[in-house]
């Protein structure tokens, strides 16, 4: 898969271009929908799948604040579009000058005449360029004078267990709610964080018996506090681990923490990146009478986590 980060770069047009265009935020089972039919209509017309989207998230550039916390990190957004198999993705700079372009300059001098574009896949409720001009009715009025085809998808042909509306919103609420089997459904695999090991408060090993790897977030969403069965991937292994979310509210922590308790696993690992899968929620986090009854508490939720993630 080619990336391309500048459209100056791009010197003579895609061979009969098919493009999706979104944030792609998450490349949830309607994302995913929208890629394959790009790969098929390219197949068909023997020419290169597109992906178009934009980093940082426009709603970033043109909200001061309020935007939402992003499913996918820019490298894993662009990781998981390759695995779709889009042979071209451009990721353009968001600013507020794109913005202002119009929907029928995008078309034209972009999409037509620098990409190439001969189709292109959208969403029925697909909206884009400055005030949302560019919807479904604002394409298909100008397919015959600047030849190119629209093809929309149904989003209800995929459903995946799922009945609701597909969205990143929505993908967003369910992982915010600990709603991780839900959110599943709608991203078609778990959700992750990434991130690196930070030094947390050197207690879960020397104190309660459980060591735990405590992970640095930016900006991005997570899930409900609470106690969760995850996997944990470390140079491309994947361990089996219970994570807790929160404030350890038993030895009243002001500090919100990622940390998670990896089992069969003993390396040193500050520094390092790993990801964690949320598998399952196990239970809320309480506050504890004593260290004891923390340990045992633990002890359980392990042993159910085991149950769970043989499965
Ligand atoms: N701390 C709490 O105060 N209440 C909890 O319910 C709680 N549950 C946890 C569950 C697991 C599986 C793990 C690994 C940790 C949990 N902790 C909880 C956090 C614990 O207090 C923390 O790991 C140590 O204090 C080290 O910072
Ligand atoms: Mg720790």
């Amino acid at each position: 898969m080619k990336l391309i980060r500048d459209l100056e770069s791009i010197i003579e047009p895609f061979k009969n271009a098919v493009i999706t265009i979104g944030n792609f935020d998450g490349v949830h089972i309607g994302h995913q929908a929208l890629f394959k039919k790009v790969t098929e209509k390219a197949k068909d017309i023997k020419g290169t799948s597109i992906a178009m989207t934009f980093d940082p998230h426009p709603l970033r550039i043109i909200k001061k604040n309020g935007f939402p916390p992003l499913i996918t990190r820019y490298d894993q957004k662009i990781e998981l579009i390759e695995k779709c198999g889009i042979d071209v993705v451009i990721c353009i700079s968001f600013s507020k000058e794109f913005a202002s372009i119009t929907a029928k300059e995008f078309i034209q001098d972009i999409l037509i005449n620098r990409i190439g574009t001969k189709a292109i896949v959208v969403g029925h409720d697909y909206a884009f360029g400055k005030n949302r001009e560019g919807n479904l009715e604002f394409l298909k009025t100008h397919t015959k004078n600047l030849g190119y085809d629209v093809i929309v998808v149904d989003w209800i042909e995929i459903s995946n267990g799922w009945s609701g509306r597909i969205s990143s919103t929505k993908v967003r609420e369910l992982v915010i709610e600990g709603r991780v089997n839900d959110a599943k459904k709608l991203l078609g695999r778990f959700y992750q964080l990434k991130g690196k090991v930070v030094v947390g408060r050197n207690r879960g090993g020397k104190l309660l018996g459980f060591p735990t790897a405590n992970i640095n977030l930016c900006d991005e969403l997570c899930p409900k506090s609470g106690v969760y069965a995850v996997i944990v991937e470390y140079e491309r292994k994947k361990y089996k681990g219970v994570a807790n979310i929160g404030y350890s509210p038993t030895f009243g922590d002001q500090k919100f923490t990622v940390e998670v308790h990896i089992l069969e696993f003993n390396k040193d690992i500050y520094n390092e990146e790993i990801s964690v899968e949320f598998i399952y929620r196990l239970r809320d986090e309480k506050k504890f009478s004593g260290i004891s009854e923390l340990h045992k508490q633990i002890s359980k939720d392990i042993e159910k986590a085991q149950e769970i993630l043989e499965i």
